[in-house]
C-alpha cells in the first residue's frame, strides 16, 4: 500500500515540521509537556524517576526527527548499507550518551537545575540496557556509536530480550542470580507493530514442479511465530546522523489457528501458545565464551536472522535493482557464528522464493557476508546436532548439505587424494552425533573472515582455520583489532579528564580523531598539568571509594594503589591467579614486623564480574575472593595495607565509574586465550596502567604505548602447548610460593577449606590447564615492580600521560573505517548541518 502523502498536501507537512529544541527554554518546555501529558503528572508529583522519564522522552523526540531524516537521506541516495547482526548489544544507559552526542548536556543540566533536579541524579535513574554478556556485546555497542558518528549508513539487528543479563547479588559470599526485567519503562525503543514478519519453524519439505517445469522445494507445515520490530535510535557524536538498531520481539502470530481455539472455548491453550511464542525472545543466554547447544538458543538464532533478512531483502527489492547488485547494496557482518544461519537463509530466499539458480545465488551470498571470529576456546565454538537442525529447519539442513557438497567437491579437485583434508574441513562433523560446524559454514559462506587482535588473527590462521587458509589463500583472512568509543569511555565516564585533555589538544576534536591525543606528550614536562592529571585520578578514586562504601560497607583509602580486575569470571581470564596473588601478599604482610609493614604500599584489590549461572568453578572463584575479603578487611594488623573488594553486579554503568579510577588493572589471561579484550583499552585511555600477559590486544597496546609503560609477565602463547603437555606427561612441580598459598587455604584461614578444594585441585592435580602455577612467580615479581614504580609518583604520572597520548589507535572509529574499506566496501554519507 502506497503510504506516501501526495504532492499537493506535502506543503502542509513541511509547514508543520516538528522543531527540535536547541536551548534551555525549549528543553524545559518539552520536559514539562512530557511530565504533564505523557506521564500524566504535575509539579506536585514529579520525582527523579519522572524527571528522568520526561528528559529521556524530550531527547528521544529529538533523536526520532534526526533518525527520520537520516533514513530518508539514505533511502534517497540509495547507497550501500551495512547490517551488523549481533545476538548481543550491551548498550548500557542511553540518556547521558544522547545528551553528549547531540551536544546538549549543558542545556539539559541548566534546565533540570531550574526545574529542581541535579542532572547526575536524573541520569542515575536509568536502567542499563544489558542485552549482552561482556566484550562481544559491548563491542557491538561501540561499533554502533562509531558507525553513526562517522555517518555510515548502517543498521544493527538484534533480539529484544525481555530479560537481559541477570543481576548479580552476593549473598554470604556467593553469587545469586536475579532476573533483569528492564522493559517496564523504556523510552528509547519505538515499537513498530506494522513491521512484522512471520517466521516458520519445524514442518517438512516437499519437492514439486513449478510452471516452468523446474523442480522446487517447498517448506510447509510447522508453526509460525511473529517477529515484531522495535527500533532504537543510535545518535552519532556531533552529527545529525542517527542510525537504527532494530530489535525483534516474538509473539504468537494472530492466525486463524488461535482464533479457532479461542472460539472453541480453549482459551487456556490459546494463551499457552502465545506464551510459548513469546519465550523465543524472553531471555538472553548468560554464557560468555561458552555454547551449550540448547534448542531454544537455535530458535532464537533463526528467528532473529530470518526476520532481519526478510527486512533487508524487502528494502533491497524496493530499489528494483537486479539481484546480482545485492552485494553492491548490502553488506552483512556476522558478529561471531551466532547469526551464521543468515547465510543459509539468504541462499534459501534466493533459490526457493526468488527462483535464482544455485550458483548465481551462492555468488550473491558469499559476496554479501563477512564473519568475525571472537574466540579460539573450543568450548565456545558453535556446533549444532544435525538432528536438531533437521527437526527445526528441515529445508535449511538440505541447503547446508548442498553447500557442503559443492564445497567438498571443490576441495577434492584442488587437493586430490587428501581424504583427511575432506574430513577435517567438512561443515558436517562425522562424529557419533553428527554436528554442523557453524564456524566452517560461516567461512565458506563469507568473502572475508577476521579476528579481533593481531595475535588472535594469526592464531586462527595457524590453528582452528589452518586448512581454510590453504584452501582460500591468506587474503580471505584478515585482522581488525578491536577498539572502544572514546565518547562513552572517556568523555562521558571521565568528564574532567576529557576537559583537561581538550585544553591541551585543541578542544574536543580528539573525540573524533583520537590520534590527536598525541599532542599530550608535549606537555609531560608541565608540572601543573601533571598535578591536575593526578588530582583528577584521585577524585575518580574518591568517587569509586564512595561507591565501594555504599555497596559493601568497607572503607578504602583513596590514597592506596587501586588494583582492579573487572570482567566476566572465567578460568581462562584467571581471576584465580589474582586472588592467589592477593593471598600471597597478605601472608607476606602478616609475616612482617610492624615497623617493616609500615613501609609497605597500601593497596586495594578490586574484583567484579558475573559467573555464568551454570559455571560452577567460576562461582567458586567468586566465593574465594569474598572469603579472602572477609578475613583481610577486618584484620587489624593489616589495616589499610590491603583491602579486598568484590563489587556486585558489574555492568556498563558501573564500568563507567570503575575504569577512570584504576591505578593498575589486570588483563592476565593465559597467553593465547583472550582474543582481544577491550577493558584493557578502557583502563589505559583513562590514565591507568596495566599488568598483563602477552595476549590479545595487550600486545598491540604495548607496541603503541611502549614496553616501559606496561607491566607484562608470564609465558608466551607459543609455549602453552608444551607446558600443558609437560604438566600431564612430565613432572609437574608447583611454584613454592603458590604452594604456601594453597596450604594456607587448606588450613581453613578463609573458611571451610573443602569449598576451595576444586580450585586447588585444578592446579595441583588436574594438569593446571590455565598455567596458573607456571606464571605465578613472574606475576608476583611483576607486582613487586608495580609497587616500586608507584612509589615514584612523578614517573608514574608521566607513564600514564604517555600511555594516553599513544592510545589513538584503539578508537572503534578506526575499526569501523577498516571494516568499511577492507570488508564492507562502503563509504560514509556525509551530511550538511542544518
Ligand atoms: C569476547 C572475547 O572473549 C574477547 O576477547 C573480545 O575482546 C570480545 O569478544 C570482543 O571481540 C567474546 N565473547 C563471546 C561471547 C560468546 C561467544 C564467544 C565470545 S568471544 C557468547
Amino acid at each position: 500500500v502506497e503510504a506516501s502523502i501526495p504532492e499537493p498536501q506535502r506543503e502542509a507537512w513541511q509547514r508543520n515540521q516538528v522543531a527540535n529544541f536547541a536551548n534551555k527554554d525549549g528543553f524545559e518546555r518539552e520536559v514539562v509537556r512530557h511530565v504533564e501529558t505523557t506521564l500524566a503528572r504535575s509539579m506536585f508529583n514529579c520525582d527523579e524517576v519522572a524527571a528522568y522519564s520526561a528528559t529521556s522522552l524530550a531527547f528521544r523526540d529529538r533523536l526520532i526527527t534526526d533518525w527520520n531524516k537520516t533514513q530518508q537521506r539514505q533511502t534517497f541516495r540509495d547507497t550501500k548499507r551495512v547490517y551488523y547482526l549481533s545476538l548481543e548489544f550491551l548498550m548500557g544507559r542511553a540518556l547521558d550518551n544522547a545528551m553528549l552526542n547531540v551536544g546538549l548536556k549543558d542545556v539539559a543540566k541548566d534546565g533540570l537545575n531550574e526545574l529542581g533536579f541535579r542532572i547526575e541524579d536524573v541520569i542515575k535513574q536509568e536502567h542499563d540496557a544489558a542485552l549482552g554478556n561482556g566484550g562481544l556485546g559491548r563491542l557491538a555497542a561501540c561499533f554502533l556509536d562509531s558507525l553513526a558518528s562517522l555517518n555510515y549508513p548502517a543498521w544493527g539487528y538484534g533480539l529484544r530480550y525481555r530479560y537481559g543479563i541477570f543481576k548479580q547479588e552476593i549473598i554470604d559470599g556467593y553469587q545469586v542470580e536475579v532476573p533483569d526485567y528492564w522493559l517496564d519503562f523504556n523510552p528509547w525503543e519505538f515499537p513498530r507493530h506494522d513491521v512484522n514478519v512471520d517466521i516458520q519453524f519445524f514442518g517438512h519439505v516437499n519437492k514439486t514442479t513449478n510452471a516452468d517445469g523446474k523442480t522446487v522445494s517447498v517448506w510447509e507445515g510447522g508453526e509460525i511465530v511473529q517477529a515484531v520490530a522495535y527500533d532504537v535510535p543510535i545518535p552519532g557524536y556531533d552529527t545529525p546522523t542517527t542510525n537504527n538498531l532494530r530489535l525483534w520481539s516474538s509473539k504468537a502470530s494472530g492466525g486463524e489457528f488461535d482464533f479457532q481455539k479461542f472460539n472453541n472455548g480453549d482459551y487456556e491453550s490459546s494463551v499457552a501458545d502465545q506464551q510459548r511464542a513469546e519465550t523465543i525472545s524472553a531471555v538472553l543466554y548468560p554464557n560468555d565464551n561458552l555454547e551449550r547447544g540448547k534448542e531454544l538458543r537455535l530458535k532464537q538464532q533463526y528467528f532473529w536472522v530470518a526476520a532481519s533478512l526478510y527486512d533487508i531483502v524487502r528494502r533491497f527489492k524496493k530499489s528494483k535493482r537486479a539481484w546480482r547488485e545485492f552485494p553492491e547494496q548490502v553488506a552483512i557482518q556476522l558478529n561471531d557464528t551466532h547469526p551464521t544461519l543468515a547465510i543459509v537463509e539468504l541462499q534459501r530466499i534466493l533459490i526457493d522464493v526468488e527462483g535464482l539458480e544455485w550458483d548465481a545465488a551462492w555468488d550473491i551470498v558469499t559476496n554479501t557476508f563477512g564473519y568475525t571470529n571472537h574466540t579460539v576456546l573450543p568450548e565456545a565454538l558453535e556446533k549444532w546436532p544435525v538432528g536438531l537442525v533437521q527437526h527445526l529447519l528441515p529445508r535449511h539442513l538440505q541447503i547446508i548439505y548442498d553447500i557442503n557438497l559443492y564445497f567438498l567437491q571443490k576441495i577434492e579437485k584442488a587437493f586430490p587424494n587428501d581424504r583427511d583434508m575432506l574430513r577435517r574441513v567438512s561443515i558436517i562433523e562425522e562424529s557419533q552425533i553428527k554436528m554442523v560446524r557453524m564456524a566452517f559454514l560461516a567461512i565458506v559462506g563469507s568473502h572475508k573472515v577476521n579476528g579481533v587482535a593481531e595475535l588472535h588473527s594469526d592464531l586462527i590462521k595457524t590453528t582452528i582455520f589452518k586448512d581454510f587458509v590453504q584452501i582460500y589463500g591468506p587474503d580471505k583472512f584478515t585482522n581488525v583489532t578491536n577498539g572502544i568509543t572514546p565518547r562513552r569511555w572517556l568523555h562521558q565516564a571521565n568528564p574532567r579528564l576529557s576537559e583537561l585533555i581538550a585544553s591541551k589538544c585543541g578542544g574536543l576534536e580528539f573525540l573524533k580523531d583520537l590520534t590527536l591525543l598525541n599532542k599530550l606528550e608535549q606537555h609531560i614536562g608541565d608540572k601543573e598539568f601533571r598535578r591536575e592529571w593526578a588530582e583528577i585520578k584521585y577524585a575518580n578514586k574518591v568517587r569509586l571509594a564512595k561507591h565501594i562504601k555504599d555497596a559493601t560497607g568497607v572503607t578504602v583509602n583513596p590514597a592506596s594503589l587501586f588494583d582492579i580486575q573487572v570482567k566476566r569470571i572465567h578460568e581462562y581470564k584467571r581471576q584465580q591467579l589474582n586472588i592467589f596473588g592477593v593471598i600471597h601478599r597478605y601472608l607476606t604482610l602478616k609475616a612482617m614486623k610492624p615497623e617493616e609493614r609500615k613501609k609497605q604500599l597500601p593497596r586495594v584489590s578490586i574484583f567484579g564480574g558475573k559467573a555464568a549461572p551454570g559455571y560452577w568453578m567460576a562461582k567458586q572463584i567468586i566465593h574465594l575472593i569474598n572469603a579472602v575479603g572477609a578475613v583481610v578487611n577486618k584484620d587489624e594488623d593489616i589495616g589499610d595495607l590491603l583491602k579486598v573488594i568484590f563489587l556486585e553486579d558489574y555492568n556498563v554503568s558501573k564500568a563507567e565509574i570503575i575504569c577512570p579510577a584504576s591505578d593498575i588493572s589486570e588483563h592476565i589471561s593465559t597467553a593465547g586465550t583472550e582474543a582481544s579484550g577491550t577493558s584493557n583499552m578502557k583502563f589505559v585511555l583513562n590514565g591507568g596502567l596495566i599488568i598483563g600477559t602477552c595476549d590479545g590486544a595487550n600486545i598491540e597496546i604495548t607496541r603503541e604505548i611502549g614496553e616501559n609503560n606496561i607491566f607484562l609477565f608470564g609465558n608466551l602463547a607459543e609455549d602453552v602447548e608444551d607446558l600443558r603437555h609437560a604438566h600431564t606427561y612430565g613432572s609437574h612441580t608447583i611454584d613454592s610460593d603458590l604452594d604456601k598459598v594453597f596450604d594456607e587455604i587448606e588450613k581453613g584461614t578463609f573458611g571451610t577449606p573443602h569449598d576451595f578444594g576444586a580450585m586447588i585441585g585444578a592446579v595441583r592435580n588436574h594438569g593446571d590447564y590455565y598455567l596458573v602455577s607456571d606464571d605465578f612467580h613472574s606475576y608476583m615479581e611483576t607486582h613487586q615492580l608495580v609497587d616500586e614504580s608507584y612509589r615514584n609518583q612523578d614517573e608514574w604520572i608521566a607513564k600514564c600521560i604517555t600511555s594516553v597520548a599513544r592510545m589513538g589507535f584503539f578508537t572503534s572509529d578506526r575499526c569501523i573505517n577498516e571494516y568499511g574499506e577492507e570488508i564492507w566496501n562502503v563509504e560514509p554519507l556525509p551530511v550538511e548541518r542544518n
